[in-house]
């Protein structure tokens, strides 16, 4: 069957046609037509990759998303023939294939269809630029809604849009922009309450239509490469995050002040003014661990090079810096300035490791350095190179790099010519191929070097672009977003849809990159960022002279930015944990409703409120003056913050937002953990006790807290504290029962619990069978606070 004809760019399009033989490979199925193949790879009894070989031969299997610590776990599959189909299936799914038309269907173990191909696998000839456009297409299911694909800045269900992955710098972009910095060709599908996902491994430009193009139709397709995809079924959206996480891998820990909060701006200069900033901080103790220096730290936008004048002795500035608790973080770009005199320049032309035109004359481009050549990172032995060139800036001090323009950018050209030629790992390909990995390779051979001369400690790095699995060695940002209300909630979107496509790490330019944003907007932003993995301010005010940094807007907004900078750090102990359990289990850090409540309907277009880990659900003030605001909780009871009322979920409810507050709410029965104020991470270390905030409740709930050192690998040889917690409390008595698994030894000694929410008059507590009476300096503001020794076991309350 033929449904176009050809254009002068494209053929017609091809189906398959019947498949007249197969056989089985331990756990891979292969089906033939008369020209084309489809291999069926049972990975474990929920994911099952399709690959289709439109031309009867496949391509290298090799990806620069997978991890190489995917493990396949294929248990009780088979294969069963009918008349019409093939049946393949695991425990959870089967998978039925057309004989006919090689269409499949997809159900659970009843029958209930879970995801139905319409006209499946298809290609045409990209007969203007050669090789072939391969495509997949998908009947849209009843009431089927759409998440994932990376940084989107567009509402949270994809249902009816047209999402394009073609890296792209999109200087102040703006709502439905696209494409955009980041490529992740993965998406959710949920309908009936099964969500599944499938994630189309292909660098070449992608482009997904959920029904927009045409109506009951989702399709994908690539301008090249091979239709090789991955289908993961929940039906939890949960639990189709942690897959596709463990698919393309998750990161280590990153150093607990990564987690802290970051201060940037294009550009502090010169190292007097670094100095003056991070000075400022200190003295009006606003909490803040990072400084980061933008391209003018560098000698005429050399990388790897220092301005002579503005910084003429980094080592000692950033000792100077270090002693006072800060770390800092410098960009590196991939232009590399052509200047014969130029180190970076003459080994890479030495070597050959800059990107060469199909012709086999040079890359070139202008960037800020004017005129520059770009290192072919797709190359290993280049990848090796570049990661060598950290070595002097870590012994420097410089403890994390920031990698920016890597879409590639260029001016003018806006990015690479497509016949810019890629080694691709040994399999030389041209930039159409190659464009959506080249900030993903850049980033991961960044994260090489830094590992490797920071090592015993580790490495932060943060970057730009990249492809699927970039998580496992780079945090990114939103890139250049604006001082604008509609960009706090893109800011919002944009971290969630994130979160959820492997990359929790990220956060966005608190308060815009581009323009000004007043005092009002601002708090509002270091409000949300405090529930963002990244938490960093960064603006572009040069020229302006406008300053972006939280005691920029006079002394109300001071009080008010410092207070929830702190909030920050008091959440730490919390903000790590749920770090861990995406380091460990590849959960999304922020989980958008719908996925946290995929069963209530009512959640899943909602796309202001959030969770970020298993207790805290917040939204951010979306409007100026906003006196309150009305958001939806799911189901169970919620404590307010800031009062420790209780409202009960599954429904909505209006909470006033006042400037010193937020719409922040605690999971009833949840343990937070929580530091005492302290400037920066480190400090962390002067206390002799860990707050636990409890919140009561009569259910049975469990929390965890995850500890270690916070900087190195111990941990990975178990030197780390696992803390489970399980609250089983009733209307007359609180219990608290702590189990601890693990060899860290924390600075702490002690727990100082403090209980919101009891429902009854307490008088007394048992510590470990042993009795104590409460006294007035156990009672303040409704809660009650105990102190017990770190290693309690119960604390019952009566
Ligand atoms: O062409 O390094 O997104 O964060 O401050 C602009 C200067 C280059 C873009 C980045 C931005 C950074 C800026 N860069």
């Amino acid at each position: 069957m033929q449904v176009t004809t050809s254009s002068g760019k494209y053929s017609a399009k091809h189906y398959p046609d019947t498949i007249r033989e197969w056989k089985k490979e331990g756990n891979y199925f292969y089906f033939y037509t008369s020209e084309t193949i489809l291999e069926v790879r049972i990975i474990s009894d929920k994911i099952v990759r399709f690959r289709y070989a439109a031309d009867g031969k496949f391509q290298r299997d090799f990806s620069y998303a997978v991890s190489d610590r995917l493990e396949e776990s294929p248990v009780n599959f088979g294969l069963r023939e009918f008349e019409e189909a093939f049946e393949l299936y695991t425990d959870a799914l089967r998978v039925f294939i057309a004989r006919d038309d090689m269409r499949l269907t997809i159900t659970d173990p009843d029958g209930r269809i879970i995801n139905q191909d319409e006209m499946g696998f298809h290609w045409q000839y990209y007969l203007q630029k050669g090789g072939k456009i391969v495509y997949c297409s998908k009947q849209i299911q009843e009431g089927e809604r759409f998440y994932g694909m990376g940084d989107k800045p567009t509402d949270l269900n994809l249902f009816d849009k047209r999402i394009e992955n073609y890296g792209t710098d999109a200087y102040g972009y703006q709502k439905d922009t696209d494409p955009l910095y980041r490529n992740i060709p993965f998406y959710y599908g949920l309908h009936k309450g099964m969500g599944y996902g499938i994630f189309f491994d292909n660098t070449f430009r992608t482009i997904f239509d959920f029904g927009k193009e045409r109506e009951g139709t989702t399709s994908f397709w690539a301008r090249g490469g091979e239709m090789n995809y991955y289908f993961i079924y929940g039906p939890e959206l949960m639990k189709v995050a942690e897959a596709y996480t463990s698919i393309t891998g998750t990161p280590e820990l990153p150093p607990l002040w990564a987690l802290g909060y970051q201060q940037c701006r294009w550009s502090y200069y010169p190292d007097k003014r670094v100095k003056e900033i991070a000075a400022e901080f200190r003295k009006r103790e606003i909490p803040c661990d990072v400084i980061h220096l933008d391209i003018d730290y560098m000698e005429g936008f050399r990388c790897f090079t220092w301005s002579k004048e503005g910084f003429p002795e980094p080592a000692k500035m950033i000792k100077e810096l270090a002693d006072q608790g800060f770390k800092i973080v410098v960009i590196i770009d991939p232009g590399i300035k052509v200047d014969p005199e130029y180190g970076i320049y003459q080994q890479g032309t030495q070597q050959d490791y800059f990107c060469k035109r199909a012709d086999g004359a040079l890359m070139e481009g202008d960037v800020w350095p004017g005129k520059c050549v770009f290192p072919d990172y797709t190359n290993p032995e280049v990848r090796k190179w570049w990661a060598g060139l950290f070595k002097e800036l870590v012994e420097m001090g410089v403890k994390g790099v920031w990698n920016d323009m890597n879409e590639p950018a260029v001016f003018e050209m806006g990015t690479f010519p497509e016949d810019v030629r890629h080694n691709y790992d040994g399999d030389a390909v041209s930039h159409r191929k190659a464009h959506n990995i080249y900030g993903h390779l850049m980033s991961k051979a960044t994260a090489a070097g830094m590992r490797k001369f920071l090592m015993p400690n580790r490495p932060f790095v943060i970057s730009r672009s990249c492809y699927a699995g970039a998580q496992r060695w780079s945090s990114l940002w939103t890139g250049d977003n604006v001082s604008s209300w509609d960009h706090l909630w893109l800011a919002s979107i944009q971290c969630q849809r994130l979160a959820i496509s492997g990359i929790s790490f990220a956060g966005s330019d608190i308060g815009g990159f581009i323009g000004e944003p007043d005092g009002e907007l601002y708090l509002r932003w270091i409000q949300l960022a405090v529930f963002h993995p990244l938490m960093r301010t960064h603006s572009a005010s040069n020229e302006t002279g406008f300053n972006q940094e939280p005691f920029s807007f006079g002394p109300e907004f001071e009080v008010l930015n410092k207070k929830f900078i702190q909030l920050r750090y008091q959440l730490l102990p919390y903000i790590y944990t749920t770090f861990r359990q995406y380091s460990k289990y590849g959960t999304p850090m922020l989980r958008p409703l719908s996925f946290v409540a995929q069963h209530d309907e009512k959640t899943l277009d909602r796309s202001h409120e959030f969770m970020m880990g298993d207790s805290l659900l917040v939204t951010h003030v979306s409007e100026p003056g906003m006196k309150a605001k009305e958001l939806y909780l799911p189901e169970g009871q919620w404590y307010y913050y800031f009062n420790d009322q209780v409202y009960t979920g599954a429904q909505l409810i209006t909470i006033p937002t006042p400037l010193d507050e937020m719409p922040l709410f605690v999971k009833a029965g949840a343990v937070i953990p929580n530091y005492d104020k302290i400037q920066y991470v480190e400090q962390r270390e002067l206390s002799e006790e860990m707050i636990l905030h409890v919140y009561y409740s009569d259910q049975i709930v469990s929390s965890s807290l995850y500890e270690d050192a916070g900087d190195h690998y111990g941990y990975k040889n178990g030197s780390y504290n696992d803390i489970r917690f399980k609250q089983t409390s009733d209307k007359q008595h609180f219990e608290l029962r702590k189990k601890f698994f693990g060899q860290y030894k924390a600075a702490y000694k002690r727990h100082n619990v403090q209980v919101h929410g009891l429902p009854f008059k307490a008088t007394q507590y048992v510590v470990d069978g042993k009795t104590f009476k409460l006294n007035n300096s156990n009672f303040a503001g409704g809660i009650v606070k105990i102190v017990v020794e770190r290693n309690f076991e119960t604390l019952v309350i009566k």
